[in-house]
């Protein structure tokens, strides 16, 4: 039998109400799965405990991520994001941000055939806070270091993946390497290198701005792209667009020994308490934790019943186009369960 201790962390706004949605579902996946047992350890993290505790990830929530617990699933956190999830990653080395987005039919998006990955690099970049106030209230400077080290080893990841992956085999690695020649430069010096020891995954360079573009215009072309924090965080949001919206999209952050799974969207404050916040990007971000776990049957049990619930569209929330709430959405995914 396989039993996983989760550390749970429901966030600020919409994220208490997506992760019971979340955690309703998984109770039900664990009654049809024959051996799969998670332990919940719910601990605080966000605005709500810097109010409480005057620390955003207090030392309680860290001891119980890095000394009691296999994986993390997380909700949105509000305005200490920086505290709470740059900093995990960063303690946590978690160097792989993976998002993929994929359409799901009933779901209205750009195009049926989209099914790609962004490969986000985790740890570096302007992300890495390194931010210096040069004349106060006046001038302020942002530092962003970008290494051989971490480029390789995002590339890798994402070659990897192009790799087991049942698509088309490919790998866009996007920078802005014509103006950032040093960091940028380096980005891509380090995607080629990775890419010459990958012989059956094709790979090509894209331009920051001109992948934001052809996002919108051949976005069913795209399989594998890695690039580097930040842009990967603003690519992410117009990739979610395309296939429906924040809602559905999840995010794993992954390192060596352990991960953290999360929804791609923010904490929505003015939809908090609402019982309207669509809970898919977090059941979904469950079903790569679960991958992750190595629960492969579990995970696509879990993508099935998601995948029946919106194609059927019995209990949609309103950012999807229905009317029906968070928990409504998650009971209904819950139910089929039984059925996938
Ligand atoms: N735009 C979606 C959103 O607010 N996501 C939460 C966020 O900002 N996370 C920071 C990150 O992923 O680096």
């Amino acid at each position: 039998m396989s039993s996983y201790r989760i550390a749970v962390i429901p966030g600020d706004g919409i994220g208490p109400e997506v992760i019971e949605a979340t955690l309703h579902v998984l109770d039900a996946l664990q009654d049809v799965s024959k051996g799969l047992k998670m332990e919940y350890v719910k601990v605080e993290a966000g605005d709500g405990a810097l109010r409480r505790y005057g620390k955003a990830l207090p030392e309680d929530t860290l001891k119980v991520i890095l000394e009691e617990s296999v994986a993390c699933l997380k909700g949105p956190v509000g305005e200490s994001a920086a505290d709470v999830i740059v900093k995990l990653r960063l303690l946590l080395d978690l160097y792989a941000n993976v998002r993929p987005f994929k359409a799901y039919p009933g779901i209205p998006c750009l195009r049926p055939d989209i099914d790609f990955v962004i490969v986000r690099e985790n740890t570096e970049d302007v992300y890495k806070g390194w931010e210096f106030e040069v004349v106060p209230g006046e001038a302020a400077v942002c530092l962003r270091p970008i290494t051989m080290k971490g480029s390789r080893r995002i590339a890798e990841y994402a070659f990897k993946m192009a790799e087991q992956r049942s698509g088309k085999r490919r790998v866009t690695a996007v920078h802005k390497a014509n103006v950032m020649r040093l960091t940028c430069g380096l980005f891509a010096k380090a995607c080629r290198e990775v890419a010459s020891r990958y012989p059956s995954v094709s790979f090509d360079e894209m331009y920051v701005d001109a992948c934001a573009m052809q996002l919108i215009r051949r976005p069913h072309e795209f399989d594998v792209i890695v690039t580097t924090n930040m842009f990967g965080d603003i690519l992410s949001d117009e990739a979610a667009a395309l296939v429906g919206g924040l809602g559905i999209a999840p995010a794993a952050n992954i390192g060596e020994r352990y991960a953290l799974f999360e929804p791609v969207h923010g904490s929505a404050p003015k939809y908090a308490g609402k019982g309207i916040a669509n809970p898919c990007s977090t059941i979904l971000a469950a079903k790569l934790m679960l991958e992750w776990l190595g629960e492969a049957e579990a995970a696509r049990k879990l993508e099935l019943a998601v995948t029946e619930a919106l194609k059927e569209g019995l209990a949609l929330t309103p950012d999807l186009g229905g009317s029906s709430g968070t928990m409504d959405l998650a009971r209904d995914i819950a139910r089929r369960l039984k059925e996938v």
